[in-house]
């Protein structure tokens, strides 16, 4: 049978289900990754499920997304993350090396190798032929356990690219004219497979930009090709010992294809507040902005910033232009410094900040108030640069260099000639910066600073639930929406009742405090609940402050698995409709739960305010049946493994 490349990976690192549409499949994980956003939680869960040293091939923990310090929290969490990673064999990456993307395509990738990493965008390394899922920090937790991971088996969507990218147009435009095609949405339940000649014009940081804001349509993941070009970045890397090639079969067959046509791309533009409300840079041009930010795991490898650089070059930014530059690894910074590219940068006026997310999600450098921000990251939510007003259009980094240096929102093709940049045959390589673990982690100490504070505990599902309906919420709910980023609220996440503090904090400040007094509470949103980031304090944090069931129309798929890991039911409604059933403040109940779930799909919910019955469905697996009945993941997998 001719197979494309995400059913060969699946059916290499099968170890149950069958690979077919719609069933469950577990696969073995060859590496894993975790952040000092994430990766807090991930270890503690780690230690609880009380499993020792990883067994993945390689483990990996990455100090990247709180590094602003600004008080003591970010280094408690430093310390108790390179600590335990010393003792349960993982590798630490420290604050300076860079974002964990970033690195991780050019230190750890391995064409055909699988991927788990608690941050939505690890799809970034199908750039060069991973099988790369973005998932919550405690499935990467059990998958360091030598778990499977299991997920509904995909469709895989062939996205056929032909022709080459004419001058000015960049692969971000790509990502963003597949967003604008498929939405924030249109990609749910399936793996987006490139192929096609256009694919071989591509360099492999160009698939990887492509790659990582596929998390953006909902997909599980993008894979290119391991090809020539995969080989020369690996040599370059100096790692031609991990290059591989990994083509699928001549006659692969797909559930599904769409044809790019890189010839009529144009560079585009992400306008607020979604990154699928993508129009031509033309339509926006003359836009007054007030701050340009160039990096995150999206747009900062070496050839981006070096063509950012070529556009500075000679030019001074206007008087009230803030242009930030945030390189994504030590390698790439290292390479533009070597080059004389940082020099400039920096005499046109940039910023240079430190080689991590920073901005991205709103650790420093937030705009002004209801200012213009034009970023070469991937995510434009309302709230997420820290400036609850401001204004976020995601472009390439060709447009970003050209509105920064204009002021304006500017079409690069009015540059005129397209600038060359030429790369070295040769990284800077230099591996230091990342700590290996302990031979052996019995005798090195876990550093428990206050910031980090000790799992909650939750029970296994109650036969009955009663409560309040809190919240009524519209579609695509972010998980920004409900668990905010930004430096103030990310500093806290290994303290879970501080983090509580701020759910739903731009949508209804006073929720904490209703959602504790009520005890049991309840959700409605709309579709594609719980859109955007991996982070399972979007569910943790609800369930801590007494969030029991969660009603929507549909769900987004990693926040659905979050939702069932820390014990939250997640309904879905069986039509728009039915959301009249509801309001505010009603009294919800449901009975003979243990017995339903598993047994049945449909869930009858009893609207006591308004004398009706509304019957939603529960999509879930004998395995997840048996995980919300377990109260989460984390009491199933530590009795499943205590069994063993
Ligand atoms: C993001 O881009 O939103 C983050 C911060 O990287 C998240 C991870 C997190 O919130 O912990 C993600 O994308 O998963
Ligand atoms: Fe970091 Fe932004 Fe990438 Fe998330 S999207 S990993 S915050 S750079």
């Amino acid at each position: 049978m001719s197979r494309n490349l995400a059913l060969k990976i699946l059916s290499s690192h099968l170890v149950s289900g069958k690979l077919s549409a719609g069933k469950e499949i577990g696969i073995q994980i060859d590496q894993t990754l975790i952040h000092d956003a994430t990766g807090q939680m991930a270890l503690l869960q780690y230690e609880a499920i009380g499993a020792g040293r990883v067994k993945t091939k390689r483990s990996l923990t990455y100090a990247d997304h709180n590094t602003l310090q600004v008080s003591f929290e970010n280094m408690d969490d430093h310390h108790f993350l390179a600590s335990a990673s010393r003792k349960f064999g993982l590798y630490y990456s420290r604050a300076g090396n860079g974002i964990c993307h970033q690195v991780n395509l050019e230190r750890f990738s391995v064409p055909g190798q699988t991927l788990l990493g608690a941050d939505s965008h690890t799809t970034t390394a199908g750039g060069v032929g991973m099988m790369a899922i973005g998932v919550g920090g405690l499935d990467v937790a059990v998958a360091m356990a030598g778990e499977p991971f299991y997920l509904m088996m995909p469709e895989v969507m062939n996205i056929r690219l032909t022709g080459s990218l004419p001058p000015w147009s960049s692969a971000k435009d790509v990502a963003l004219e597949i967003l604008r095609r498929l939405t924030v949405s249109g990609g749910r339940g399936k793996i987006l497979e490139f192929s096609g000649e256009g694919v071989k014009t591509l360099r492999a940081t160009e698939r990887a930009t492509i790659a990582n804001m596929s998390i953006e349509t909902g997909a599980i993941t993008a894979i290119f090709p391991s090809d020539e070009n995969t080989r020369c970045y690996f040599a370059a890397l100096d790692r031609l010992q991990d290059w591989t090639p990994f083509a699928a079969d001549p006659e692969a067959a797909y559930d599904g294809e769409m044809t790019i046509d890189l010839d009529r791309i144009e560079p585009l533009v992400a306008r607020p507040h979604s990154p699928d409300n993508v129009a031509p840079v033309a339509s926006e041009a003359g836009k007054k902005i007030h701050q340009v930010a160039i990096g995150s795991c999206t747009n900062s490898s070496l050839e981006d910033m070096l063509r950012v650089a070529a556009i500075l070059k000679g030019k001074i930014l206007p008087p009230e232009m803030s242009l930030i530059i945030a390189p994504g690894s030590r390698q790439v910074l290292r390479d533009l410094i070597d080059s004389g590219a940082l020099a400039d940068m920096i005499g046109a006026g940039a910023r240079l900040v430190e080689t991590a997310c920073g901005f991205c999600n709103g650790v420093g450098q937030a705009p002004r108030s209801a200012g213009v921000s034009l970023r070469t990251s991937n995510r434009n939510f309302p709230g997420r640069s820290g400036t609850p007003d401001a204004n976020l259009y995601l472009v390439s980094p060709e447009t970003a260099a050209a509105s920064a240096i204009s002021g304006k929102i500017t079409d690069p093709r009015t540059l005129g000639a397209p600038v060359q940049v030429s790369l070295p045959q040769r990284f800077l390589v230099d591996d230091r910066m990342i700590v290996p673990p302990a031979p052996e982690g019995e005798t090195v100490e876990i550093l428990r600073g206050p910031n980090i504070h000790p799992l909650p505990q939750f029970g296994p599902l109650p036969e009955e639930l009663e409560g309040e309906l809190l919240l009524v919420l519209g579609d695509n709910v972010t998980t920004d929406d409900i668990v905010p980023a930004g430096a103030q609220i990310l500093k806290l996440r290994s303290n879970v009742p501080a983090v509580s503090e701020y759910v739903f904090q731009n949508i209804d400040p006073s929720f904490p405090a209703r959602a504790k007094a009520s005890g049991t509470g309840f959700l409605l949103g709309g579709r594609n609940y719980g859109q955007g980031s991996s982070r399972e304090h979007a569910a943790l944090c609800p369930r801590y402050l007494g969030i029991r069931a969660v009603i929507a129309e549909s769900f987004a798929r990693i926040h659905k698995s979050n939702l069932i890991n820390f014990g939250i039911l997640p309904l879905e409604l069986k039509n728009a409709d039915e959301r009249s059933a509801f309001r505010p403040g009603d009294k919800l109940r449901m009975v003979n739960l243990r017995a339903l779930i598993g047994h049945r799909s449909i869930i009858p919910i009893q609207n006591q305010t308004q004398g009706k019955t509304v019957e939603v469905g529960l999509e879930a697996t004998p395995r997840l049946a048996q995980i919300l009945h377990a109260g989460g993941l984390l009491s199933y997998a530590r009795a499943k493994l205590t069994k063993k």
